[in-house]
């Protein structure tokens, strides 16, 4: 069990508002927040990213919805903390996101789905890597 997990606030997320509630939806949850950016990924970043996807048919709309906007990425903090947080963002379809869950609250279909969280400790230092160099998370 690791203390750390990565997170992105989607493009569709940004795009309707919602980054600030939601961001004070993981604080509030017990959440730190160790490093965050507010960037726009490239197709080739989306691709590389993503490419655990590569063979799902849904793989070019995900890298072309992951870029068609700004995100927040951020490494977040607590004892858990995969876990945790995916039980704080709720089902990958926000038809399934139980009540009171980041999807259910803010998500609208299962792409547009307003926030990614890491699946493993594995994997979540692997992303965290991905955007932020050793010295920005220290
Ligand atoms: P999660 O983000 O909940 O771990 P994954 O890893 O199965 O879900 O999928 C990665 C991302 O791919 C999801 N966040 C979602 O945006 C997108 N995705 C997953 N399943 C579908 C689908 N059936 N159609 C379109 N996009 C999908």
């Amino acid at each position: 069990m690791s203390n750390r997990t990565f997170t992105m606030i989607k493009p569709d997320a940004v795009a309707n508002g919602h980054s600030g509630k939601i961001l004070d939806h993981i604080i509030q949850a017990g959440f730190k927040v160790v490093a965050m950016k507010y960037t726009k990924l490239t197709k080739e970043q989306a691709g590389a990213f993503y490419a655990v996807h590569k063979e799902r048919p849904f793989y070019g709309e995900l890298v072309d919805f992951m870029t068609s906007g700004p995100i927040y990425a951020a490494i977040l903090e607590k004892d858990n903390a995969v876990t945790d947080f995916r039980d704080l963002i709720g089902a990958t379809n926000p038809q399934e996101a139980a009540e009171g869950t980041i999807r259910n609250l803010y998500a609208k279909s299962i792409d547009a789905n307003a926030i990614h969280g890491s699946d493993s400790d594995e994997n979540a230092a692997i992303e965290g890597n991905f955007f932020f160099s050793f010295f920005e998370r220290f």
